[in-house]
């Protein structure tokens, strides 16, 4: 029997959502995330308000007792970081969600992604499914051919994130092609006893190239889109444009970013698993919930959570 699981393997992503709902003045940066597959910047706050919030988060960061998962890859700290807890919501991020995925849209997870002095640049990759972490799915849509957008990252930098500075790159465009395969098994990164701390890559122990289908493949220059962003910008794409980071090139300059991920709700989050791992550390699921940011939810595809970990609703208007 063939369960959805055992589905083909995903085809690119290509369209917005038919129901999707899209503000005039928003029409110009989703025509070009149609495109290229990404957009940005856009500004979500403040720079003096951004680094007020990175302060607090860098204070909240010190104690882990609420976390989700007593680890060290920070996943999922919005259940117990409050100023994260709020940011997942954020209206102008919700905004561009709605006009891309449709009305109705879950965060399922947040990565905090801080970049040290002379961390290594995240290499060329791509994603669809997340399989690439330990070779299962960890979304399956059930309604939306493969060919919609069904993953959205916001990637929101909270310090200045400059070509020497670990910022965003994107190769424009290839949403469209399959030029990574996520579900090549490869032992890089993979393994649970692998030592994330001394990881000679820029990305936790994954070494991505080994997912090219053409191992020669390198992008177009004419293709490359490095992106400098200020502290309180955002960029939105999709994880199946090719995407990476330029290197921390300073001496004593970290670069601090959220990626905060969405899905619409007829995504499955984590499909038949409990617990899954990557980057050598153990999730384990009881306490997870996808968040309802957009609309309603009409499934029971996914557990939700409505509050954080101290017990406050999930919402623009918490303070
Ligand atoms: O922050 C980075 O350097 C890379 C982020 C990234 O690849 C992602 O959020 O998917």
């Amino acid at each position: 029997m063939t369960t959805e699981i055992d589905q083909p393997r995903p085809t690119p992503a290509a369209q917005i959502a038919n129901n999707a709902v899209v503000p005039d003045d928003i029409k110009a940066d989703i025509k070009q995330f149609g495109i290229d597959g990404f957009t940005g910047p856009i500004k979500l706050y403040e720079p003096e308000e951004a680094a007020a919030l990175i302060r607090e988060i860098r204070i909240n960061n010190q104690d882990s007792s609420k976390a989700l998962y007593q680890n060290s890859v920070n996943y999922d700290r919005h259940f117990d970081i409050p100023e994260l807890s709020r940011h997942v919501t954020h209206p102008t991020i919700i905004k561009y969600l709605t006009a891309i995925l449709g009305p109705d849209v879950l965060n399922w997870r947040t990565e905090w992604f801080p970049k040290f002095p002379g961390a290594k640049a995240t290499e060329w990759h791509q994603v669809r499914d997340y399989s690439y972490a330990n070779g299962k799915p960890q979304l399956l849509p059930t309604e939306s051919e493969w060919n919609a957008f069904i993953d959205i990252t916001v990637w929101t930098t909270f310090t200045p994130a400059t070509r020497d500075r670990a910022c965003m790159k994107f190769v424009k465009g290839s949403q469209r092609e399959w030029i990574f395969d996520e579900h090549t098994a490869t032992d890089a990164g993979r393994s649970a006893d692998y030592d994330v701390a001394h990881a000679n890559t820029g990305f936790f122990g994954y070494d991505f190239a080994d997912f090219k289908i053409d191992p020669k493949w390198e992008p177009r220059s004419e293709d490359v889109v490095e992106l400098e962003m200020q502290p309180g910008e955002a960029v939105i794409f999709t994880a199946s444009c090719v995407h990476g980071s330029t290197p921390n090139l300073t001496e004593r300059e970290t670069r601090f970013a959220i990626a905060s991920r969405y899905v619409p709700t007829h995504v499955r989050v984590y499909p038949g698993q409990d617990s899954f791992s990557a980057h050598g550390a153990t999730f384990d699921l009881a306490d997870y919930g996808s968040v309802l940011v957009a609309g309603e939810n009409r499934y029971d595809h996914n557990r939700i959570r409505t509050e954080n970990n101290h017990g406050t609703p999930f919402g623009w208007t918490q303070s």
